[in-house]
């Protein structure tokens, strides 16, 4: 049973900024999707990683490509999302930065366009029916396509922007740290920059990343994703450190994950310490909740029990999340005054 301690993460209005579409599907969902495609002869233990097992990163990626074989068609796409935004909603998540890359599937007929149409749709949905949470939408560039594919989807990327009512908001660059090099995704990040699109790039998640890391941080990205290796402590530099501070770019970080995927060896080891400590901003972020079981609120508490913080301190982290997302000023002002109704009283 819950404890009252326990009580007070899921309790806490939440803001969640990184949030993979389908390394987020849940358990329940899964054996839906499992339940549709009984010819894979896929099992729903081979898309999670469950408490105390761990795998590398590579195989993380492996999962996603198990995962993506069972939401191939407009329809799982449909379901996958609105379970998604469901059960963040259901956790006490206010805002949802959603995000996931446009695929085609041509024995479905699923196009890129159509990919991210009904996701939008998803988000329409959740907003008719009541779920009480703000959601928008950051495609994603898979590094491992190449520039040409980066580009592609940074011009449909930048329609959705003008016809979505503010719903798509910016672009990843995510995708197997090990693959590609981001000094050729530059002309298309850069060209979504100018476009007014945010960026929210995935840097130094491995550590062979330094000199990518100081190419994008040219940019420069809008909010970092994991960052695990750009301090000096962990084969980073003070530049980048500098850099970062200066121009106070928000670090997502998602303590599940990096242990789960074992970029990081132990939760006490995480860089989270290093950032918070500079009073840098930090917002705690699940990365696929699906995929390495867990919630937005575990990762609260996890986050506190691991560096001994306050119920005041994990309020204040939850409350500046507000302001390292991508929502319009006028959002962020509503988002403000509902924290300010939800605060606990024993706080
Ligand atoms: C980098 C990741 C990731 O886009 O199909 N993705 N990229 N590092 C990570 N750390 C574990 N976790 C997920 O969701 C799955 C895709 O998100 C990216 C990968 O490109 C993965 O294929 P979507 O919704």
């Amino acid at each position: 049973m819950d404890t009252e301690a326990d009580l007070f993460y899921r309790q806490i209005p939440k803001v969640e900024l990184h949030a993979h579409l389908n390394g987020s599907v849940s358990f329940a969902t899964m054996e839906k999707l499992i339940a549709r495609k009984p010819h894979l002869n896929i099992e729903s233990s081979g898309t999670a990683i469950r408490s105390g097992q761990r795998r590398t990163l590579a195989e993380c990626f492996e999962v996603f490509k198990v995962i993506h074989q069972l939401v191939d068609s407009e329809e799982d796409i449909l379901m996958v999302a609105k379970s998604v935004i469901e059960e963040f909603a259901a956790d006490g998540v206010k805002y949802l930065e959603l995000r996931s890359t446009p695929r085609e599937e041509p024995k479905t007929g699923l196009s890129k366009r159509r990919y991210i149409e009904t996701v939008l749709e998803a988000i329409h949905q959740c907003k008719q029916e009541g779920v009480d949470i703000d959601v928008r939408f950051l495609v994603a560039v898979d590094r491992r396509n190449g520039p040409e594919v980066a580009m592609e989807t940074v011009k449909l990327t930048e329609d959705f922007m003008l016809s979505s009512d503010g719903v798509v908001v910016g672009l990843d660059l995510s995708g197997d740290p090990t693959v590609g090099h981001g000094k050729d995704l530059l002309p298309a990040l850069q060209r979504a920059r100018n476009s007014g699109l945010k960026l929210a790039l995935h840097m130094s998640e491995v550590p062979s990343q330094k000199e990518e890391s100081e190419l994008l941080l040219d940019l420069p990205p809008d909010r970092i994703g994991h960052g695990t290796f750009l301090h000096p402590e962990a084969g980073g530099s003070d530049s980048l450190v500098d850099k970062i501070s200066k121009l106070n770019i928000p670090l997502e970080l998602c303590l599940t994950s990096n242990v789960k995927g074992q970029t990081v060896p132990s939760y006490d080891k995480h860089h989270f310490q290093y950032w918070y400590e500079r009073q840098h901003p930090c917002v705690l972020c699940t990365d696929d909740k699906g995929v390495f079981c867990t919630d937005l609120s575990q990762e609260y508490q996890l986050t506190a029990s691991t560096f001994g913080l306050s119920q005041e301190a994990v309020w204040s982290l939850s409350l500046q999340a507000i302001h390292c997302s991508f929502a319009p000023e006028a959002l962020k002002q509503k988002l403000v005054q509902r924290w300010a109704e939800l605060r606990p009283h024993i706080l």
